[in-house]
């Protein structure tokens, strides 16, 4: 019972451990939003879902260093003070009811612990609040294709083959058409593929979803600070399924009132009257 007594000291210590692997992590450069060698953790969140995702995240971590350090550091305590050396005449117990259901019933604890916020955040993510505008995304073999159905804007999004690079883009990951959203904006992305399956991938947003041909899936972002982000086909696609990355700007209103006024077709010819049909 000595194990239990030495608990207080030890959860104590448990809990300093955990957070400050947290600390260390996120002041390891975890937050830097430009590309650097060696970046570890997570791109910044830019929306709710990757926020809360996040907090899952950190949660979890600190669930699973307080086990694995209780349970090596139980082992350690175990193999010390029971060996041959200090514990001649082992115990012949076998039960013990007490320890037996806290050994349940704390486990069975921490899994609700885990599954209460899982669940909300996975009703959240597949939520669909009310659009603001739509996106609709085709991958093909190897680049992407988008569409604003509201305005009748269609383009395809290559990669910046590394030869064509100019200053400031980033290898493998930059593309000729970026996909414009504005800003404080709820977007509807309808996902589908004409090939094979890809999948839609932009970290910083939280979003990873299945480009499935014939198939149409459907996810939403609301993306709350303005820039430039970069995601990847995240579904083996073929030889080129590295190359054909995601770019989205998140801008200002007045700024992608602009870029749809620039980027609409011209007003499509008057439409031709029917003609009248014969009625008898
Ligand atoms: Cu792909």
């Amino acid at each position: 019972m000595a194990i239990l007594t030495s608990r207080t000291g030890f959860s104590r210590f448990l809990t300093i451990i955990s957070v400050l692997s947290l600390v260390l992590l996120h002041a390891s450069g975890v937050h830097a939003q430009e590309i650097k060698d060696w970046q570890l953790g997570f791109q910044q969140p830019v929306t709710p879902v990757m926020e809360q995702l996040e907090g899952l995240h950190d949660l979890l971590l600190v669930v699973i260093t307080g086990i694995t350090l209780f349970v090596m550091g139980l082992l350690g305590y175990t193999c010390w003070r029971f060996s041959a050396k200090r514990n001649p005449v082992p115990s012949k117990t076998t039960h013990n009811t007490m320890i037996e259901v806290i050994w349940t019933v704390i486990p069975a604890l921490i899994l609700v612990v885990v599954a209460i916020p899982t669940f909300k955040l996975l009703y959240y993510m597949n939520s669909e609040p009310e659009a603001d505008m739509t996106l609709k995304v085709i991958g093909h073999q190897w680049y992407w294709e988008y569409e604003y159905p509201e305005h009748g804007i269609r383009f395809d999004s290559y990669l910046v083959e590394e030869k064509d690079l100019k200053p400031g883009q980033p290898r493998l990951l930059d593309v000729d058409n970026h996909i414009v959203v504005p800003v404080d904006t709820t977007v509807r992305v309808l996902i589908t593929a004409a090939d094979v399956i890809h999948a839609f991938t932009m970290p910083a947003f939280g979003i990873k979803t299945d480009a499935v041909p014939g198939h149409l899936n459907q996810t939403w972002f609301r993306a709350e600070k303005t820039g430039t982000y970069r995601g990847q086909c995240s579904e083996l696609c073929g030889v080129r399924h590295g190359y054909m990355p995601i770019v989205i700007d998140v801008v200002g209103k007045e700024e992608y009132a602009q870029w749809l006024a620039e980027h609409k077709p011209a007003a499509a010819a008057p439409e031709v009257a029917a003609p009248e049909t014969v009625t008898q």
